[in-house]
Parts: C-alpha cells; structure tokens; sequence
C-alpha cells in the first residue's frame, strides 16, 4: 500500500458509518459521510456552548459566539477570505438564492442577460430563471459538447450582465475551465458567482475560484453536518446585497416602522444561525487540511482512473462526460439505454454498493446530453481501490437486471 492508501485506510476509521466494512460508500456528491471529529463537535457545542450567538453576556453565550466566529474565521482561512467575507447561510442553495435576490436582481431588467452553463445544478438554475421572471432579464445558457465540456472560446452575449457557473458537474463530474471563464468576465466587467459545491473537497481552489465575486458551497458534502452553507463574497460585493431575510440580529437599530442593518456578514443572517453546526465544520475542514487536497486529488483521481478503465469492460452502459479522468472531478454518471437506472441502484445496494439513481437535480443537463436519469458513482476522500472493483464486480449484474 503507498503512503497516501494507507494514509486514507487510517483516515476512513474515523467515519463511524464507514466501520463493518459491509458499505460501499459511492453517493458522496449528495452527502459525504462524518467523522466522529465532527459528530463530537456537535455534541460539544450542546454540552460546553449551548446559548444563542451574539446575544448572551453569560459564559455559555460567549462560548457559543467565540465557536461561530471562530468557525467563521476558519472557513475563510479555507477559500482564502477574510471573515467578513463569509456568510453562513442553510446550504449552497440558499447561498446561491441570496445572490439571487440581494445582489442580482436589483441588478438587471430587460435587456439584460445572466448567463449560466448547460452544467448546472438546479440549484444554480432555477434562482436565475425566477430572475429573470421577475425582472424581465433573459437567461443565456453557454453550451456544452457531447462530451458535457463547455465549449470554448465562450460565445459571450453582448447583453451579459451576470455570470453563475458550476466549477464541477454534480451530474457529470467534468471540471469547467473556471479560471478561464472568470477571467474572460472580468475583461467585461461581468460579476461572477461560481458554485463550487462539487469541487472545494476534491480540487485546490482555482484561479477563478480565488478571483470569482462570489463562491457558495455546502458543508455536508465536505465532511461536515448538514444545514450549514456558505456564501463568500469578495471585495466589498457583500456591501452591494441587499439582506432578503428580515428579523432578529441582522438588524443595527429598530423603530416600530422602520430598521436599519448591520454590515456583513451579520445582515445576511437573520435569526438564530446553524451555530453547532458551524462549530462542527471545523474538524471537517482541519480534515481535510490534515490529508491535503493535492494529495486527495491525487487518490480521487487513481479512483477515477480505475473506474473509468473498469468500465470499458462493462457492456450495455455509456458512461457521460469527459472520457479522461483529468477533465474530471468526482462523479462518474453511466446512462443503461434501454434499462431503468433506479432498478440497477436496488441491485447494487443489495450488494452494499451506495450510488445515486435519478436526475441528479441537473434534468435540463441529462436532457442535453441526450439521456434521462443515470446510474452515479461520486467519490470522497475516503474510498479505497476495493470500493471500486465491488462497485464493478457488481455493475455487470445490476445492468442485466434492470434492462
Ligand atoms: N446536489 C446533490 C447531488 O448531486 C444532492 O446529489
């Protein structure tokens, strides 16, 4: 076993759900597992921290605040930001949502066009469509080849006024030249929100990454616990939102007609926030630190490697996307024509093999790639090569069942 192995062996102990060896942990692009790290962090913020943030004066609601920002402060040492460039948010989507509506929608009207690609994520759709809805902006869609890479040079509409663009396909796993495309919007002046949601645990931050005007992510596909998203944003773009969730704490003073909001990031954050979770983020984050995303994409990327050249061998399954494993990030989508992907998840599962069956939340994306809901294998730090060949060992069965 090399030193990165038998490094990830050592690091897959850690996940409690993992233990028993009877799972094949292969839907991580929907939710990864947690290590006890994070589910002690849980439990220690209930027991040592449990009060409401920014509000108690008493040890326990200092303790709480001093968790929060501290969690705060460790994401943006994550991607690289300042603290106050961070909001917490409930997950990416409602990160994505208050771009949507603080910052873009004041924004455009008609003639106006935000442009997103064939790649996204409904969660990264549907906001702009209503958008544009409402304003009465258009959608530009930057297109694909058939292999779900997106075409360059990028065929920018004259009307762009806004660009939100996926950096790795949740459905497909194909990475989008982010760097390139952030760049080409900057030479235009177009803002950028990259959803990174599928790329801040498997690839190191990218220039377009470092140098987008927003980023959101989520921190349940990062080891961490659900209910906890993050919005970043840069260079005093936070100061041009507008807050869309109104209530307790995001506000400075209050009249009975009339308030007035504190500065970023608390005015983003109405209410009482996912505190714990916040505070158990952390060790996923150190985690992740700990392996090195280098070297976690160096393994994913052997992962990938194996499956892609395992499933030459496969009859009756097209595999979607980019066909080497540099273009690629995290999800392998496989389309059975003529079979019923949801019955050949049953088969695996029988077997212990965990992957996604469906549209992935990227129907307008399948559609374009000319196939319906797919078969997933997506990966996370923790797979090993053996998680690979139970996964094809059994493929060849689940096909044959389902068509
Ligand atoms: N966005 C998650 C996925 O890709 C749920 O499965």
């Amino acid at each position: 076993m090399d030193g990165l192995a038998s490094a990830v062996a050592g690091i897959r102990k850690r996940f409690p759900a993992l233990q028993g060896g009877e799972l094949v942990p292969l839907d991580n692009a929907a939710t990864t597992h947690r290590p006890q790290a994070v589910l002690d962090a849980l439990t220690a913020f209930y027991v040592q921290s449990n009060a409401n943030v920014h509000r108690a004066n008493h040890r326990l609601g200092m303790a709480a605040t001093a968790a929060y920002e501290g969690a705060r402060a460790r994401v943006a040492r994550f991607v690289g930001a300042r603290p106050e460039e961070v909001v917490f948010t409930r997950n990416a989507t409602d990160a994505i949502n208050l771009v949507a509506r603080g910052f873009v929608e004041p924004l455009v009207g008609p003639g106006d066009a935000i442009v997103v690609t064939a790649l996204e994520h409904h969660s990264n759709l549907v906001p702009w469509q209503q958008v544009c809805r409402r304003t009465g902006a258009r959608l530009a869609v930057l297109d694909v080849d058939d292999q779900g890479v997106l075409r360059e040079p990028i065929d920018w509409p004259d009307d762009a006024a806004f660009v939100a663009a996926t950096r790795v396909s949740n459905a497909l796993g194909t990475i989008v030249p982010t760097d390139r495309l952030v760049a080409a919007a900057a030479e235009r002046g177009l803002p950028v929100l990259l959803d990174v949601t599928q790329a801040v645990q498997h690839l190191p931050l990218d220039a377009g990454s470092s140098d987008a005007d927003f980023l959101a992510f989520s921190a349940h596909k990062m080891y961490g616990p659900m209910g906890l998203g993050v919005l970043v944003g840069r260079r005093g773009v936070l100061e041009r939102t507008e807050p869309v969730v109104f209530g307790g704490e995001m506000v400075d003073s209050v009249d009975q007609h009339d308030a007035r909001w504190q500065s970023p990031p608390l005015r983003f954050e109405a209410g009482t926030p996912a505190a714990a979770s916040a505070a158990a983020f952390v060790p996923a984050l150190d985690l992740i630190d700990e392996l090195g995303i280098d070297a976690i994409r160096a393994h994913e990327r052997e992962l990938l490697e194996q499956l892609l050249a395992g499933l030459e061998a496969v009859d009756d399954v097209v595999v979607l996307g980019p066909s080497g494993a540099a273009e690629r990030s995290g999800s392998v989508s496989l389309a059975i024509p003529g079979g019923d992907v949801h019955v050949a998840g049953t088969v695996l599962d029988m077997a212990g093999v965990a992957v996604r069956a469906g549209w992935h939340c990227a129907e307008p994306l399948l559609r374009r790639m000319g196939c319906g809901p797919t078969l997933r294998a997506s990966l996370a730090l923790y797979n090993t090569a053996d998680d690979i060949d139970r996964l094809l060992a059994v493929l060849p069965e689940a096909v044959a069942a389902c068509r």
